[in-house]
């Protein structure tokens, strides 16, 4: 499971990587149909997906170190345009364009749940998260505290 948040700031790609790193978190993948739809869902404008073929040109690999296999390019994409694009943006409709680097788009930093109180106090959409997305907690199994508040509490199975 993971816990994400949406940073609405122009910022090329390097920065953005930066940005997470001091969040103790990564530029986010989309690795599934489902979490692209997530991601989608913390946005109001495009972002940088943790992608980019910039060690061989076509070869897509993902900031985790992990290939390409789900995509969702736009028609036409990744088209490489002028040979100078090596990142790639998710835009607000779900699919994905390949990007020059040094254009600004927001980010989306995203981190595994280690302690569900921090990920609720500090980081965006994680209550509806848990709350609407309850398959993205496929490791996880979650139940509510009987006890005061609105207290999670995560159980590994
Ligand atoms: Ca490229
Ligand atoms: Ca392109």
């Amino acid at each position: 499971m993971q816990c994400s948040r949406y940073l609405d700031e122009s910022m090329k790609y390097a920065s953005a990587v930066e940005k997470c790193k001091s969040l103790n978190a990564e530029v986010t993948t989309s690795k599934s149909q489902e979490e692209n739809t997530f991601v989608v869902g913390l946005i109001s404008s495009a972002v940088w997906l943790g992608l980019t073929d910039d060690v061989k040109e076509g070869e897509h690999i993902w900031v985790d170190g992990t290939p390409l296999d789900y995509s969702n390019w736009h028609d036409g994409e990744p088209n490489n345009w002028n040979n100078i694009q090596d990142c790639v943006e998710l835009t607000t409709s779900g699919k994905w364009n390949n990007r020059n680097c040094e254009n600004g788009y927001g980010v989306v930093c995203k981190r595994p749940v280690q302690d569900v109180k921090y990920c609720l106090d500090f980081w965006d959409k994680c209550r509806d998260m848990l709350v609407l997305k309850p398959s993205m907690c496929t490791d996880l199994r979650i139940r509510r505290s009987t006890v005061p508040t609105n207290m999670w509490n995560l159980q590994y199975l």
